[in-house]
C-alpha cells in the first residue's frame, strides 16, 4: 500500500540539510519497496527476510556514522537517526538487525579495536557480507550487566572462554560476535568471537511474540579457544559495553518515532474513511482526541530526538540525555500503537495492517537496552546524585 505520509507538524523538515533528506527519503523509498510489502508474512512466519541485507547496506544502515575508510556511510548522527526512523517505520526487527551490526558490532571494532581489526573486520560489516551479534545480556543478568559471569583465562598463546549470552539479536545468523566477558581480575573485556570456532554455538530462541521478524538466540561458550589479537585492548570495564549502548539508544530514540508514525498516519487514514454511525469515525470527538494526541506525541519526540542528535554530533550528549529520550519516545510509540489499533476496531488486530506487529514489537524495544524502569533510575541518579541501583 501507498503509505508513509510522514507526519511533520513542526516544519522539523526545514532544520534539515539536502544530505538529511537524501539520506532520509533514499532508506523510506527503500523501505517502501523491499519492507513493506513482505514484513508482515516473515512475521507471522517468524522469520528473519535474509534477502534484505544488501539493501540495509545500500541504504547506510550498516554504520551511518563509520568513516568511509572503513566502509561506513560517513554521515552525522542525525542521518543515521533519521535513517533508524525510517527502518522502524517498516518493522522494529529490522531496525534492530541494523542497531546490532552499526552501534553494537562496528561501533566497538572502530573505538575500541585496533588498526588491523578495523581494517579486517568493518568493510565487511558495513556491506553486510558478515552480520554480527552483541553479547552482552546472561540468562541470570539482564539489567545488571556488570554481575555477568561469563569469562575467560589468559592460557598463553590463547584466550579461553567459557559461558553463556541470552537473548541476543542477529545470533542465529551471525559469522561474529562482539562478546562481553571478565578476565581472571573480574574485569569486563570485548572479544571478537567468530562463527566456526570450537565449542561456540548460537541455538535460536523460539516462541516470541514480539520481533518475530528479527531472529534472537543465545551465544554458547564451551571452552573457546579466542586468539589473543580478538581481545579489544582500547577500553575495558563495564563502559565499554555501555558506551556502545548509548550509540545503539541513541538511534532506538529516532527509530520509535518511525513506528509511532507509521500507526499514526495508518489511524488517521482509516479513521477517515470508516463510516460509523453515518459518518467518519474520525468526526467523532473521541477518536479526534486519540489522533490529536498522538500528533502532539510524535512531534515532542521529533523535537528531542532532532536536539539529542545536535548533540551528538557536537560529542556534548550525555548517557542520561540519550536515556531519557530512549525511554520517553518508546513509550510514546507503544502508547500511539495501542491507541491506533483500537481506531481500527476488530481490523486492527490483523495484518492486514501494521499496526498490531508494531505494537507487539515495541514491547522488546521498551524492555531492551534497558528497560523503562532502568532508563527512569538513569535520569533519578542524574537529577539527585542519589544511586537506586546500588
Ligand atoms: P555503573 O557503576 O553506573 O557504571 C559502570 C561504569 O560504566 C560507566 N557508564 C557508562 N559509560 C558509558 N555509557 C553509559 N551509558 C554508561 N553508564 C555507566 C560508569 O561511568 C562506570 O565507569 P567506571 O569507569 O567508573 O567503571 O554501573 P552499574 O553496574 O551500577 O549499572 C548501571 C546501569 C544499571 C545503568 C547499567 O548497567 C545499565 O544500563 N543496565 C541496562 C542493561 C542494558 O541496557 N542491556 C542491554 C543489552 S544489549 C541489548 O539489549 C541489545 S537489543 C539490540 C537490538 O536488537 O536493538
Ligand atoms: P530483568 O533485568 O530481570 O528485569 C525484569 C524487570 O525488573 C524489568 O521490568 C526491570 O525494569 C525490573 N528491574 C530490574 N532491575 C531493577 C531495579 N534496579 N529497579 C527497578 N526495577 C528493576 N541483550 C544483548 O546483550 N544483546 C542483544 O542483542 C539483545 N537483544 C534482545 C532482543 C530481544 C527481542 C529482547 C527481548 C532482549 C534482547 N536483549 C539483548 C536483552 C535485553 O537487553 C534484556 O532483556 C534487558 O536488558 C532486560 O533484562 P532481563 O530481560 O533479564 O530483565
Amino acid at each position: 500500500p501507498d503509505l508513509f505520509e510522514a507526519p511533520d507538524y513542526y516544519n522539523l523538515d526545514d532544520l534539515l540539510t539536502e544530505e538529511h533528506k537524501l539520506v532520509r527519503d533514499a532508506a523510506r523509498e527503500w523501505v517502501k519497496r523491499d519492507i513493506s510489502p513482505i514484513i508482515e508474512d516473515y512475521a507471522q512466519r517468524a522469520e528473519f527476510p535474509k534477502q534484505i541485507i544488501n539493501g540495509l547496506a545500500e541504504i547506510g544502515a550498516f554504520g551511518p556514522y563509520i568513516p568511509e575508510e572503513y566502509g561506513g556511510a560517513g554521515l552525522d548522527q542525525i542521518s543515521y537517526g533519521l535513517i533508524m526512523q525510517e527502518i522502524e517505520r517498516g518493522d522494529s526487527g529490522v531496525r534492530s538487525t541494523a542497531s546490532v551490526q552499526s552501534s553494537l558490532v562496528m561501533y566497538p571494532i572502530w573505538k575500541y579495536g585496533t588498526e588491523e581489526q578495523r581494517q579486517k573486520y568493518l568493510p565487511k560489516l558495513a556491506s553486510g557480507e558478515w552480520m554480527g551479534s552483541f553479547g552482552l545480556t546472561e540468562p541470570d543478568h539482564g539489567s545488571n550487566p556488570g554481575g555477568m559471569t561469563t569469562n575467560y583465562k589468559d592460557m598463553g598463546d590463547h584466550y579461553l572462554l567459557n559461558g553463556a549470552k541470552l537473548w541476543i539479536s542477529n545470533s542465529p545468523f551471525c559469522n561474529v560476535a562482539v562478546v562481553w566477558a571478565k578476565n581472571e581480575e573480574g574485569r569486563i573485556n570485548g572479544l571478537i568471537v567468530e562463527r566456526g570456532m570450537e565449542g561456540f554455538s548460537t541455538p535460536e530462541t523460539h516462541n516470541k511474540w514480539s520481533l518475530r521478524a528479527s531472529a534472537t538466540g543465545e551465544l554458547i561458550f564451551q571452552d573457546v579457544k579466542v586468539p589473543k589479537a580478538n581481545l579489544l585492548p582500547n577500553k575495558s570495564g563495564l563502559g565499554a559495553p555501555l558506551g556502545c549502548l548509548d550509540s545503539a539508544r541513541y538511534g532506538i530514540a529516532w527509530g520509535a518515532i518511525g513506528a509511532a508514525m507509521d500507526c499514526y498516519d495508518t489511524a488517521l487514514r482509516y479513521a477517515k474513511e470508516r463510516i460509523q454511525f453515518g459518518k467518519p469515525i474520525a468526526a467523532f470527538q473521541l477518536q479526534q482526541k486519540k489522533l490529536a494526541e498522538m500528533i502532539t506525541e510524535i512531534t515532542k519526540a521529533q523535537l528531542l530526538a532532532f536536539r539529542l542528535g545536535q548533540l551528538k554530533n557536537e560529542n556534548k550528549a550525555t548517557s542520561a540525555q540519550i536515556s531519557m529520550a530512549k525511554r520517553n519516545n518508546v513509550d510514546m510509540a507503544i502508547k500511539i500503537a495501542r491507541e491506533a489499533r483500537q481506531i481500527l476496531g476488530g481490523m486492527g488486530i490483523t495484518g492486514e495492517y501494521s499496526i498490531m506487529r508494531h505494537m507487539m514489537n515495541l514491547e522488546s524495544v521498551i524492555t531492551y537496552e534497558g528497560t523503562h524502569d532502568i532508563h527512569l533510575l538513569i535520569t533519578g541518579l542524574d537529577i539527585t546524585g542519589l544511586n537506586a541501583f546500588k
